[in-house]
């Protein structure tokens, strides 16, 4: 079932070293390649960071086979009531949910694995306090939806299926939630319907990239170079904290993705 905080408060997480073999990482556009030392050092700081939110951070070794793995948002989705193994939706990533279920088994969680033929990836996947939204995507179909859905209506909740505009990544790459009534989006998400029921904050424009923030506990992540929706966010009294994911960041990567929250 849904319930208060939900969607912001944390006591644990995971995430999983980047490899060498992140350089060959999946990118949309080719802006040049992550320096593994840069992105490992920005890695550290986001484990930190998520420490000093009050989390217990488990950091799982890197797979250098699966060249995005750094990115386990995508693998899995943990809830109160167990951890739902997914199929991401790029062929190179396909086999990162039977990794990530392993590895989870072994710390304890208990697994719903995954027996669909459909692909939905966790970047898709927007959990609120009162509904889970899903966009659908270029790796996420209507089949890894309603997959998503069955499974999570056993457990009490209601996912919705909404849009991802064609030139974004992920759905969340446009938006975050910052409190179980507001979210925080990019204009082109702001306007869309399914946050009828929500407040809306809109990242100020060409700051579109800041819209992948998150809420952990009492403060906001925010990706740094973002002055305008730092701004925003310290107006309205939500304590940030910036962090820099520029290597993450060039294979279409950001603060959500890094880790799995629960
Ligand atoms: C990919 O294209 O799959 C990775 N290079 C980036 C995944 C980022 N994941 C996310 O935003 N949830």
């Amino acid at each position: 079932m849904p319930s208060e905080g939900l969607s912001y408060q944390f006591t644990q997480a995971v995430a999983r070293q980047p490899g060498q073999s992140v350089v060959k990482g999946l990118r949309a556009t080719d802006r040049g390649t992550p320096d593994i030392e840069q992105f490992q050092t920005e890695h550290k700081a986001y484990i930190s960071a998520l420490e000093q939110a009050g989390l217990k951070v488990t950091v799982l070794g890197a797979e250098e086979a699966f060249p995005d793995s750094v990115f386990i948002e995508d693998a899995a989705l943990c809830l109160p009531q167990g951890t739902v193994i997914l199929r991401p939706g790029a062929p190179s990533r396909t086999g990162e949910g039977e990794l990530v279920a392993a590895d989870l088994a072994g710390l304890g969680h208990k697994i719903q694995p995954n027996d669909s033929e459909g692909f939905i990836d966790g970047g898709d996947i927007l959990v609120t306090d009162s509904a889970i939204l899903v966009g659908l995507s270029k790796r996420t179909n209507q089949a890894g939806f309603d997959w998503l859905k069955s499974v999570l209506a056993a457990w009490g909740y209601t996912a919705l299926a909404v849009h991802t505009p064609d030139d974004v990544l992920h759905f969340k790459s446009d938006c975050c939630v910052l409190d179980s009534t507001t979210i925080l989006a990019t204009s082109r998400l702001a306007a869309a319907e399914c946050f009828a029921k929500f407040r809306v904050l809109t990242v100020p424009a060409g700051e579109e990239a800041a819209a992948n923030s998150i809420r952990v506990n009492d403060r906001v992540l925010v990706p740094a170079g973002f002055p305008a929706t730092a701004a925003l966010l310290s107006r309205e009294n939500f304590a940030i904290e910036t962090l820099r994911v520029s290597q993450a960041a060039l294979l279409d990567g950001g603060l959500s993705c890094m880790s799995l929250r629960f």
